[in-house]
């Protein structure tokens, strides 16, 4: 069925100019983008979006990266717009994402450019797989209040 589910780009990643390879797939996997905006993640935005990770040992270095620079942050509609996007980012760690998924594909192609020194340390890489994508319907409508408090536009879509 149609859903809208929500992803951002990363800091790092937006730093090194990937937010149109990484919006590219989705948009050509047929899902729409209803919402996009560009800012720097408040200390309380970043904690609530990763509130399901308080009790995890990287939680305040997660916190710290995603507030280290803007992101741009987008919702996607489409038919599965959840699942459909989770397969297309890949495994958390980009080095174990399938060839084909975002994570895979910018990994093989950036490891040994600018994007070396994160690629090269686990810590670093799994704090910047390139993009943040809910996981559930729950927490994409979580995400979007968080990051879209006025909403986002799908009815005209
Ligand atoms: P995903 O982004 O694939 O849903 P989760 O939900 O397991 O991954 O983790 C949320 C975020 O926490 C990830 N995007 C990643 O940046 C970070 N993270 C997960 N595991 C680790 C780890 N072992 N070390 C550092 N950061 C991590």
């Amino acid at each position: 069925q149609m859903q809208t589910t929500l992803a951002f780009v990363k800091p790092k990643a937006c730093e090194h100019g990937l937010i149109s390879e990484i919006l590219t797939p989705f948009e050509q996997a047929k899902l729409k983008v209803v919402g996009a905006r560009v800012l720097t993640p408040s200390e309380v935005h970043a904690k609530e979006h990763y509130e399901a990770h308080i009790d995890k040992e990287f939680y305040q270095d997660l916190i710290t990266h995603t507030m280290s620079g803007p992101i741009f942050v987008f919702a996607l509609h489409g038919d599965n717009a959840v699942e459909l996007a989770r397969k297309l980012v890949g495994e958390t760690d980009s080095a174990e994402a399938a060839k084909g998924t975002i994570r895979g594909d910018l990994f093989e192609k950036y490891k040994e450019g600018s994007y070396k020194p994160i690629a090269d340390d686990k810590n670093l890489r799994m704090l910047n797989n390139f993009v943040h994508c809910s996981d559930t319907v729950e927490n994409a409508e979580r995400e979007i209040r968080i990051w879209f408090p006025k909403g986002v536009d799908y009815k005209s879509r």
